[in-house]
Order: structure tokens, then sequence, then C-alpha cells
């Protein structure tokens, strides 16, 4: 079985995560979506509650589960029998990064990382600045899928 991971904070999961996600899910057999878990860097939302919506988020993609990991993505991925990391990419600056990242763990596993240009009419969003703008009152609804944007909602009250 031909099975990937797309590892993320998904703090909260974006229409830009999603859309790697459905991706992936048409080229592997099975797909893990794979919340880390950072001890020391605390996020809006707890890892549970980003799981749930991942859950509700992916329910239409049968060949796609939900998980979470601590420590290197590479002895996970040996752990659960995972050969590739499919990720999105937006810019030249998340490029580099990614880059780096997948000689390293090509270096210490032989794990694969196959990076997707992004769709570009996600090519601006991320989480944090999803919760920015949401913290402030903007709109951000056709940037997050519908499950997320009413968690924000209920965290980020309007007030007129
Ligand atoms: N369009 C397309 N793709 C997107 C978009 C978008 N709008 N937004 C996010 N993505 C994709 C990107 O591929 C990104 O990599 C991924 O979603 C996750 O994004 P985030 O913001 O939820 O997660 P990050 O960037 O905070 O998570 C970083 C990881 C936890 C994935 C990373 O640090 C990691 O792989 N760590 C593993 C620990 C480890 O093994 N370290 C050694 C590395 S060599």
């Amino acid at each position: 079985m031909r099975r990937a991971v797309c590892p993320g904070s998904y703090d909260p999961a974006t229409n830009g995560h999603l859309d790697i996600i459905e991706r992936a899910s048409l080229l592997f057999d099975e797909v893990v979506v794979a919340v880390g878990v950072n001890k020391s860097k605390k996020g809006l939302f707890e890892v549970e509650e980003r799981m749930e919506m991942l859950r509700l988020i992916t329910a239409k993609l049968p060949n796609v589960r939900v998980d979470s990991w601590q420590g290197l993505l590479v002895d996970y991925c040996r752990e659960n029998d995972i050969s590739a990391v499919a990720k999105g990419l937006r810019s030249v600056s998340d490029f580099d990064y990614e880059l780096q990242m997948a000689q390293m763990n090509r270096e210490l596993t032989g794990l694969e990382t196959l990076l997707m240009a992004n769709n570009p009419a996600y090519g601006f969003v991320s989480s944090s600045l999803v919760k920015e703008v949401a913290a402030l009152g903007g709109d951000i609804e056709s940037l997050v899928p519908p499950v997320v944007f009413e968690r924000l909602k209920q965290v980020f009250p309007k007030q007129d």
C-alpha cells in the first residue's frame, strides 16, 4: 500500500490545507493527516480540537485519516509504514524551507517528499494570517472550511 503523510500544525486547517490533502488522496492509497504536537508552542486550538475539525473536514475522503505525532517526522513515518510526505508550496520561501527538510528527511531514513504547487486561489492563505484577520474582525469565511469558520466565530465573536 502506498501511504503518505500530510504533516502540519493545522491551527486551524484552511482551504489551502484541504486542497493539498484532497489532491494527495488522489495520488496515494492512504493519506494520514498528522498534527504535530509541539509542547513549547501553545496554539489557538488544542491538538484534539484541531484533529476533530480535520476529521469533519476530511470525512468525505474515504482514504484519509487523522492522527497526531510528536518528535521526528521520519520516526513517525517509519513506525507507521509511510513512505512519502506530501506538502504544498506557496512561495519561494516555502521552497527554501521545504527543500532543506526534504533533503534532511531523505538523508535520515530515505523518506521521500512530494512538493505540490499550491492552488493560486489560496496562495496567500496561512493559519496564522487567518487567525489574525479573524481576531481583528475581518471576514475569513472564504478561506477556511465551514466547520473551522464556525469555530473561529465562537473564539472571536464580532464586536460591533
Ligand atoms: N496552500 C498550500 N499548502 C499549504 C497552505 C496553502 N495555503 N498552507 C499550508 N500549506 C501546507 C504546506 O505544505 C505546509 O507545509 C503544510 O500545509 C502545513 O502547514 P502548517 O502551517 O499547518 O504547519 P507548519 O508549517 O507549522 O508545520 C510544520 C511541520 C510540523 C509540518 C514541520 O515543522 C515538520 O515537518 N516538522 C517535523 C519535525 C521534524 O521531523 N523535524 C526535522 C525536520 S528535517
